[in-house]
């Protein structure tokens, strides 16, 4: 497309979509003509893709997730395009600054944190390798919340990203699905009728997802929850105003808000709702699409695969065994068969307050027949594997780890460390019964948003030296390698980080009114707030740090910036406390005329996936310190080391092969291993011998309870400093020693600062394996038995 047709695309949009004239629009109207503009073309090869699946009768990946933090979705579609250059001319011509059009964009965030972007990575990465593939989702009016700071608080405010027009979506209300609730059951023989009491409209909106060089696109399928009876107009008439639209409000708060909490499970109905609303819609659709195409519902398997993202979808099982032998009339247990062989199950965690579980009372009011089929379910497993216990139905509970494992033909842990570990504590038993079911995939992120589009400096210097083969072949970037030996291009390499850093420097300075130095080392710890993730451990290294350099100003410290981000859920008191210090601790630190050269603490409100892309390439140091054992994966983790970030972190996640990969000389490790935690941890007093050997972490201790960051309320921190004193299920204070160690060889490392360039660039060139299209591709031998599409070049 030549810049001359993307200007009148543009102009025609303006003014016959957007129904502004030139004089009169604002950025938003830009915006919205743009990115119609775009659209158009991804519109046509996504139509294209969609017709040779079914011409080809391919399989087809059905993903279901309550997740999708697909962010924004302008640059993205214009750089996999390749429409970068005309648009950038269009935009110059008509006097439009590009930077302001893509800030413009809201960030959609319907999604918590790495589960729901693993999701939007996944998303890019099957429309690369030209896999048939469909995401479901929900269409979270109010996306994760938007946080502000107040007096160093956490303040969560609604996020509104569907106030403007959405310019990717497509409306389908031909596409609507009843939802039932409640109601009661009745038994014919092994069958049963279900009349629920409660029926909600299920309404599908498409985005397309183009892949790299718009060879191949797919469908991500939101669904929007509608009242089946709409406005009350009778009532209205009588003067009940407000009842009158009592219906519709109902049904809408299915799709209202995201449930801002990763991690702890709280159990409420309105989720449980949610959860099968998603699911059932899109079981629905999944098998609509399926017999329009096929009449023998036994070839399931061979043509669709449904992946559930963790157990917030698991009610598929059930579900899917519900509609193939009450419905269709299959036997139960060939029904089980067709529905285990067509699911997969991918888990996320370990930890025991995130799995989820839901009531016996509470699901059996609102979901009766799944309840029944569960416990038949369970019945038929104990038969198959001759074992008494193992179900997925008790303790008055139902475990949805467990019948999701028993409802998957394979189930998936997303690093290796972790996948192991499911092996030998949370399913255990399952997969003692089951050897062959337990797989692992390790997470992976797409090279297009998070190294090209992310970090245009570094890509161009790549694309430069090794061609641009590397942006759908990651495993390329091994090419660089040689070039990390050769001076003048480590030159080239160090020169894109610094602008990269120039420009965060100048950022922070607009937005935050912080000055920072570019040549101090940009540490940067980004990820949900949580004890396991330990900020708190960082907060605790950055206070000893300051201490000592306030005890002797003029000894020569090497310059650091530590950069927080993200987001505490709600009713997490502790994790907000460790918001708030960090903020405290900003305000002393970032003021203390002793030590601010040396020493600056930044946290930018409302870290999202666009903030991730303008604080990741600028990184010099990533923080990756969880307790090992905890994290499942991280790819944040992934992000940062392949835009040439050096890694401090525990043994943990996708640390372990982040560290394999890039050579263990490259990464600095400190702390205990998972198993040296458990065994540690039993042994009670540890925190307290950890403090009583480590003075740096003591005085950091005492200086936050003696009120030093919070003068006006020495008591503030008391929750942190006495859980840390005797409880510290984290191991925060058993590590801090070797912790601090290891940022001491960080910074002796950074005082060479071309070896230190050298390893960064290692980083790079080591870690394209992180690409999540050798996960999908993983996922395709293992998991989905699938095959892609051959893929056909843009005209
Ligand atoms: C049940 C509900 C409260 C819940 C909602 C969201 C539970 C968990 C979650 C989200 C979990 C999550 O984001 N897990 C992260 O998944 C990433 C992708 O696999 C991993 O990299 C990361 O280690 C893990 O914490």
């Amino acid at each position: 497309m030549t810049s001359a047709e993307m200007k009148a695309a543009i102009l025609h949009h303006l003014v016959y979509t957007q129904g502004k004239d030139a004089v009169t629009a604002k950025t938003y109207d830009w915006r919205m003509a743009l990115s119609y503009a775009v659209r158009d073309k991804i519109v046509d090869r996504w139509f294209e893709a969609t017709r040779r699946a079914y011409a080809e009768k391919r399989k087809r990946v059905y993903y279901l997730s309550l997740e999708f933090l697909i962010g924004r979705l302008l640059k993205d579609a214009i750089i996999n395009m390749r429409l970068e250059e005309s648009v950038l001319d269009a935009l110059k011509d008509l006097g439009i600054e590009w930077e302001e059009i893509i800030e413009d964009e809201p960030d959609a965030a319907l999604g918590n944190g790495g589960l729901g972007r693993l999701a939007a990575c996944f998303m890019e990465s099957q429309a690369t390798l030209g896999l048939p593939a469909m995401g479901y989702g929900i269409r979270y009016e109010n996306g994760l919340f938007r946080q502000r700071f107040e007096d160093g608080r956490q303040v969560e405010e609604p996020e509104d990203w569907l106030n403007q027009a959405h310019a990717w979506e497509f409306a389908r209300p031909e596409v609507s699905i009843d939802i039932g609730f409640g109601g009661h059951v009745q038994e014919i023989g092994s069958r049963a009728n279900w009349y629920p009491s409660e029926v909600l409209i299920a309404r599908a909106h498409d985005t397309p997802v183009i892949g790299w060089k718009g060879r191949w696109g797919n469908t991500l399928r939101l669904w929007e929850a509608r009242p089946m009876h709409g406005f009350d107009l009778a009532r209205f008439n009588r003067g009940d105003h407000t009842a009158a639209a009592e219906p519709e409000a109902m049904a809408r708060t299915l799709s209202r808000v995201l449930y801002p909490d990763d991690h702890t499970e709280q159990g409420k109905e309105l989720r449980l709702k949610q959860e099968f609303f998603h699911t059932a819609a899109s079981i629905r659709d999944i098998l609509r699409r399926f017999e329009s195409e096929y009449d023998d519902l036994r070839l399931l398997p061979k043509k669709a695969a449904i992946q559930i993202n963790d157990t917030h979808p698991a009610i598929a099982g059930p579900e899917l065994v519900r509609i193939l032998h009450d419905e269709r009339g299959i036997d139960f247990e060939e029904a089980v068969g067709i529905a285990r062989n067509t699911i997969s199950y991918t888990n996320h965690t370990l930890l025991p307050e995130a799995l989820e579980t839901w009531g016996e009372a509470r699901m059996g009011r609102l979901l009766p027949r799944h309840m029944q089929l569960i416990d038949r379910i369970d019945d038929l497993h104990r038969r198959e594997t001759g074992t008494h216990d193992l179900n997925a139905h008790h303790d008055g509970k139902v475990h949805m780890g467990t019948l999701g494992f028993i409802m998957a033909h394979k189930v998936n842990g997303v690093a290796a460390l972790h996948t192991e570990l499911m092996k030998s504590t949370v399913f255990k038993d399952l997969h003692e019964l089951h050897p062959e079911k337990i797989v692992n995939e390790t997470n992976g992120v797409t090279p297009r948003r998070w190294l090209l589009s992310c970090n245009p400096r570094l890509s161009s210097l790549i694309t430069d030296s090794i061609g641009d083969n590397w942006v759908d072949h990651a495993e390329d970037l091994k090419k660089l390698e040689p070039f990390t030996e050769d001076a003048g291009w480590i030159e080239k390499f160090t020169a894109a980080k610094h602008a990269n850093k120039v420009d965060l420097s100048n950022w922070i300075a607009e937005t935050l009114e912080i000055s920072v130095d570019p040549d101090s080392i940009f540490d940067i710890q980004v990820k949900r707030i949580h004890e396991y993730k330990r900020q708190h451990m960082n907060l605790l290294e950055t206070i000893a740090y300051w201490l000592e350099i306030r005890d002797n100003p003029n000894a020569g410290w090497t310059p650091r910036v530590k950069i927080f981000g993200g987001k505490a859920f709600p009713n997490y008191i502790y994790a907000k406390e460790m918001v708030h210090l960090a903020n405290d601790m900003a305000k002393v630190m970032n003021s203390d005329p002793l030590t601010s050269r040396f020493l600056k603490v930044v946290f930018p409100p409302n870290y999202n996936v666009s903030l991730a892309e303008r604080l990741i390439p600028a990184a010099d140091l990533s923080e990756q310190i969880s307790t090992a054992g905890k994290e499942a994966s991280g790819t944040g983790n992934m992000k940062f080391s392949l835009n040439g970030a050096l890694t401090i972190g525990t043994l943990d996640g996708a640390n372990v092969e982040i560290r394999e990969l890039v050579g263990a000389e490259n990464f600095f490790l400190f702390g205990m291993t998972a198993e040296e935690v458990m065994t540690h941890r039993a042994e009670a007093g540890h925190a307290a011998r950890a403090i009583a050997a480590d003075p740096r972490l003591a005085r950091a201790l005492e200086t936050i309870r003696s009120g030093g960051f919070s003068p006006e309320e020495p008591g503030r921190y008391h929750m942190i400093t006495d859980n840390l004193t005797h409880h510290d299920y984290f191991m925060v204070c058993s590590d801090f020693t070797d912790y601090w160690r290891a940022q001491r060889d960080v910074d002796a490392a950074f005082a060479d600062k071309a070896e230190w360039a050298r390893v960064a660039a290692l980083n790079t060139a080591r870690t394209g394996w992180f690409s999540s299209d050798r996960t999908i591709r993983g996922y395709m031998r293992d998991v989905w038995d699938v095959e892609a599409a051959p893929l056909v070049d843009l005209a």
